[in-house]
């Protein structure tokens, strides 16, 4: 987090009107009593925070007491935060020589918490007997106010700092700090990431600035392993080069000084001969250099490999004929040299971690057998869940996985990877979430597989570390806006407009159909609202709410990249804050000729329809150029499946608005039938063509006469018919109705140019209740497929 001089009154006026919860004063779980300040939300939320009565004023000059045992990254912390909060001289003084004329000033103790003057001054606030525990305490009253950090280790130092940062208030004269007792610890012993993704890697600087980052919301791993650096993986054998080498022992540094566990991992297994006393050599060489720049945590990742060949025939001698159980064999024989001498002969070593080529499921396998059963207790297995991206992750599914590997599992969470096909054009905003509390009692911890674009990942890798730090106490809708307000460093506008923006970037896709997180829920059910108050008849209603939520949208780009953001969020997301704002203008532009048309001005509507039409086109024109992700340069989604859907229904409304006068598609209380449905899938039936979403359809089988009927609630005279096709569209088709359903009357014939969105005005004389598609010949092999399928008219009763 950058640090920077905030001036108390304009933070002040800012915590007082911000309705997000962000920076909103929570109060503590149990009130000394009615006068004190409320404490500010901390994120990780702690195990126990409680309010201990007054602020301590921050005076300009500060003490701070420490030793030999403070912790060096926790006392510079501390000093430039003070700095940050008011204090122009910090003084460091050792617990025995505090100055005679200390009376008056602030009191910050830090250190190692069974120190005499720590331990004394904490009283009765618990220090957590657990590793990174800390705790804190505000004391005593002006001139005498005191804060107390104590640490089980040097994490809980930093750790108590990071917390004391986050509890200054602005008052009308200078800083507080809210006056707090906390006693915290990690629920999770290994909280992080672990750059795990295909595509372009994240470069030196950017590693820098996570480290830093981590350090911020109390993680503490870090495992390197692109998968398109070609020394960690398709050319392990070879050295890095001396200038990576020492970008390297540059982020080991920078990681050290944040209490995160810089993680090695090199990955053979394309290649390996496991049974080469050479290439354990070769890899034995290449961890020892990084373990020469400081590295303690190595990893030997074997997923996305074959384990159904050998990469030589010597392994073939060793292990026996390829499978599964000889693959595990071969693995484990590597693995447990590694742990017995490599790990167990270098001093300060943590304990090596491997991820499985069985790193998903929960099936019991003879790779499994053979894992649980060989391979080092000590050693670390990691596990995706139950897919490689899980739609949740369970308590039973965890504590499965445990007992297949003989041990707890440490999970690789792919959330919010975005280099597999699913995820095309996506930024993954969503909140981390679906990953059941209490999952701390199975697990050894979690660490997620980030996107390529690494500010942006860290909407989604502040909830990681909130969950992990304390999953119980986790919650999705409280974490998001405060992960918001972290990026937009407190800025009350900037943070409301990312959570906009976080909206259209909502969608969380799996590898399969269904997605885990669904798109734009908050403009989802905005839009929802919209459309029933209009067809309720409450139009000016719906146009005033949708009309300020689509200005917000369209706003949200320019204010996002107004400063309180960081530069590198930004970057990441430039082309999707550039496709935002057009697409948030186009809905604009389409709900003002809405608000035109029904006041009755045709040619004002007209013209901002046309308006509309060239800002969507413009939207669809931008490129996430140049790529960094494996689907390279595509159109950036926005809030794809709900704006589109919205612009396109509206358009149609306003083109029918004379035969319907921008009513109802009657077509949403019929009923869909169908000659036939591709290959029988249920998710292609017929009644997705009436279900008023764009994002699911109806597709026929592969023969040129499909037909797809919607039978009306009521008979209408029919004025118009909408149809949204998919790619597999008609090349001609018939528009046919029927008063019963069994004679039909063809009443238009198309032959579009091109697949899209279809309006078919008809001279409606006599009342009908069936409408059909039928078609004459197809455009593509395949069958037909329609999105949608519009009807407008009036009604007969
Ligand atoms: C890879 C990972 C990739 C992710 C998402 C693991 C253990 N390995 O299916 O490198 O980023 O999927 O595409 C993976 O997840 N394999």
């Amino acid at each position: 987090m950058r640090i920077r001089k905030i001036t108390p009154s304009a933070c002040f006026a800012l915590a007082a009107t911000l309705g997000i919860g962000a920076l909103t004063p929570m109060p503590a779980a149990h009130s000394a009593s009615a006068s004190q300040a409320p404490v500010p939300p901390v994120s990780p939320t702690p195990q126990s925070l409680v309010s201990s009565g007054d602020p301590a004023v921050v005076t300009g000059r500060v003490l701070v007491v420490a030793d030999s045992q403070t912790d060096p990254a926790a006392r510079d912390r501390l000093v430039r935060e003070l700095k940050a909060h008011g204090a122009d001289q910090v003084e460091t003084v050792g617990p025995d020589k505090i100055p005679a004329a200390a009376a008056g000033l602030l009191t910050v103790r830090l250190g190692s918490s069974p120190r005499p003057d720590i331990s004394q001054a904490l009283g009765d606030t618990a220090v957590p007997d657990k590793a990174e525990g800390y705790a804190l305490r505000v004391s005593g009253h002006q001139p005498h106010a005191e804060i107390t950090l104590g640490g089980r280790d040097a994490a809980g130092q930093f750790y108590a700092v990071q917390t004391l940062r986050q509890l200054f208030v602005p008052s009308d004269d200078g800083w507080k700090v809210a006056g707090a007792q906390v006693s915290d610890f990690p629920s999770m012993p290994l909280r992080g990431t672990i750059e795990g993704f295909y595509g372009t890697p994240w470069t030196h600087a950017e590693r820098l600035d996570q480290m830093d980052f981590y350090g911020d919301v109390k993680a503490n791993s870090y495992v390197y392993a692109p998968k398109d650096d070609p020394y960690h993986r398709s050319q392990w054998r070879d050295p890095y080069p001396a200038d990576k080498l020492a970008e390297l022992g540059e982020l080991v540094g920078r990681a050290n000084a944040n209490h995160v566990r810089f993680t090695f991992a090199v990955s053979p297994g394309v290649s390996i001969c496991y049974s080469d006393p050479e290439d354990r050599k070769i890899l034995k060489q290449k961890l020892q250099s990084l373990y020469d720049l400081g590295t303690r945590a190595f990893s030997v990742p074997l997923d996305d490999i074959s384990y159904t060949s050998w990469n030589c025939a010597a392994d073939q001698a060793a292990y026996g004929a390829p499978g599964q159980a000889a693959a595990a064999k071969a693995q484990v024989d590597l693995l447990n040299d590694l742990q017995r001498n490599f790990i167990a002969t270098h001093k300060g070593a943590h304990p090596l971690q491997m991820v499985p080529t069985e790193y998903r499921t929960l099936t019991d396998t003879p790779y499994k057998q053979t894992m649980r059963a060989t391979l080092a207790p000590a050693i670390e297995v990691m596990w995706t869940g139950t897919e490689t991206v899980p739609p949740e992750i369970t308590n039973a599914q965890a504590e499965k996985a445990a007992e297949l590997y003989g041990r707890k599992v440490f999970v690789w969470d792919n959330y919010p990877v975005n280099d597999y096909p699913n995820t095309s054009g996506r930024l993954l905003l969503a909140p981390y979430d679906k990953r059941e509390g209490g999952l701390s009692a199975h697990l050894s911890g979690i660490v997620a597989n980030p996107m390529n674009q690494p500010y942006a990942s860290k909407v989604a890798v502040f909830g990681t570390a909130d969950f992990t730090w304390n999953d119980k106490a986790y919650d999705a809708k409280t974490s998001w806006p405060r992960a918001m307000a972290y990026l937009a460093g407190g800025d009350k506008a900037a943070s409301e407009a990312l959570l906009v923006f976080g909206d259209l970037e909502h969608m969380a896709p799996t590898f399969g159909a269904t997605p885990w997180q669904p798109q734009t829920p908050e403009l989802a059910a905005r839009v929802a609202e919209f459309w029933k108050a209009w067809d309720d008849g409450r139009r000016a209603d719906g146009l005033t709410a949708l009309g300020t939520y689509a200005n917000a949208i369209a706003t949200a780009p320019a204010t996002i990249r107004s400063g309180a953001v960081e530069k590198g969020f930004t970057d990441d997301a430039a082309p999707w804050l550039d496709a935002t704002e057009l697409w948030g203008r186009a809905m604009v532009a389409m709900l003002d000729a809405l608000q035109a048309r029904q006041g009755g001005d045709e040619t004002k509507a007209a013209a901002l329809l046309a308006d509309s039409r060239e800002l969507q086109r413009q939207a669809r024109a931008i490129r996430v150029n140049p790529p960094r992700n494996r689907w390279g340069s595509v159109q950036p989604k926005v809030g794809d499946g709900v704006v589109d859907v919205f612009l396109t229904r509206a358009d149609v409304r306003l083109q029918l608005w004379d035969v319907s006068s921008g009513g109802k598609n009657l077509a949403l209380d019929g009923t869909a039938t169908a000659s036939s449905v591709e290959q029988g899938l249920d998710r292609l039936a017929a009644r997705y063509v009436n279900d008023g979403l764009m994002d699911t359809r109806w597709a026929s089988g592969y023969s040129d006469d499909e037909w797809v009927q919607v039978k009306l609630a009521t008979p209408a005279k029919v004025a118009a018919v909408s149809l949204a096709w998919e790619n597999a569209c008609a090349a001609e088709y018939r528009i046919q109705t029927s008063v019963d359903g069994t004679n039909w009357t063809t009443v238009s014939t198309q032959r579009p140019d091109t697949c899209g969105n279809d309006v078919i005005r008809l001279t409606a004389d006599e009342a009908v209740q069936y409408v059909r598609m039928q078609g004459v010949r197809r455009k593509t092999t395949w069958g037909y497929s329609i999105h949608e399928m519009g009807i407008y008219g009036s009604p007969v009763s």
